[in-house]
């Protein structure tokens, strides 16, 4: 997953509302019903005390992206805040606080966790299953051909998912292995060797690390894209062709909360 940057994410914390009724006209759901949706539990409005921690390690902190994350969470409810601190003492203020859950990210993982016990949650995993069932809620995958494209965390998790939902699943990445190793985890999900023509394909779900790589001329009027992948792999001509479910940290993060409250309640 590429590291975000200021802009990706500075929109969030005043856009919550305005960007969840978009999404809603897309998939006929709410981001927390797609979560829910993704984790395949009934839809519920958890509020728990969570912590949002800074971590200064490698690159540093990007900025907002911890007010962002906490604006996230207060938009589904949660009772989200950032610790005053920073990592070990952020982790102390937030446990002195009672947190249940804490978000915190370095430049590698970026997880929630319950402090009541051994759980955790994975912003990659998350987030492949949300987009996935976001995709779900839009088109009804079952018994419909949906490529995806990267067969990362994201990638491998929400072809899974699809491929538990029914969808006859094509997964393509530019490492074969890397495709045939998720492939190995579906019931029915093929592999492509090369590059497929993206124009064969109504349903994409793309978890490409790369930006503006697919140009308006590679893509048919009205495909469906669910794009978990940042930076965005469409360019704006070719946004403007399909429809295109997308956000940067939303979906995901909103994912993890209740994926942790999921496992902590059992
Ligand atoms: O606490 C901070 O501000 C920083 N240590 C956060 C660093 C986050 C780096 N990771 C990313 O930017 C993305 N992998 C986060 C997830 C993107 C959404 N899938």
């Amino acid at each position: 997953m590429s590291r975000l940057i200021p802009t990706d994410i500075s929109h969030i914390p005043t856009s919550m509302q305005a960007y969840d009724a978009e999404f809603q006209k897309q998939t006929g759901m709410t981001m927390a019903q797609a979560a829910c949706h993704g984790l395949h539990i009934p839809e519920q409005s958890p509020v728990k005390k969570t912590a949002v921690i800074p971590v200064t390690s490698g690159l540093g902190v990007i900025s907002r992206f911890s007010e962002s994350v906490c604006a996230i969470l207060q938009h589904i409810g949660a009772d989200a805040f950032v610790t005053g601190k920073t990592d070990v003492a952020g982790l102390q203020e937030a446990y002195a606080a009672g947190a249940e859950v804490i978000f915190l990210a370095d430049d590698d993982v970026y997880a929630a966790f319950s402090t009541g016990g051994a759980w955790q949650s994975d912003n990659g995993f998350a987030t492949g299953i949300a987009f996935a069932a976001a995709l779900d809620g839009a088109v009804s995958c079952a018994e419909k051909k949906v490529l995806v494209l990267g067969a990362g965390p994201v990638g491998s998790a929400a072809a899974k998912w699809l491929d538990d939902a029914g969808a006859q699943v094509v997964l393509y990445d530019p490492l074969l292995e890397k495709a045939k190793a998720a492939a190995e985890k579906c019931a029915h999900a093929t592999v492509l060797c090369d590059a497929p023509d993206l124009k064969q394909y109504g349903y994409i779900l793309d978890a490409t690390p790369n930006g503006g790589w697919i140009s308006a001329e590679d893509v048919t009027e009205g495909t469906v894209f669910s794009v978990p992948g940042m930076p965005l792999s469409l360019t704006s001509e070719a946004a403007e062709k399909v429809t295109l479910i997308h956000n940067p940290l939303e979906l995901g993060t909103i994912t993890m909360y209740y994926d942790c409250i999921r496992q902590m309640e059992g």
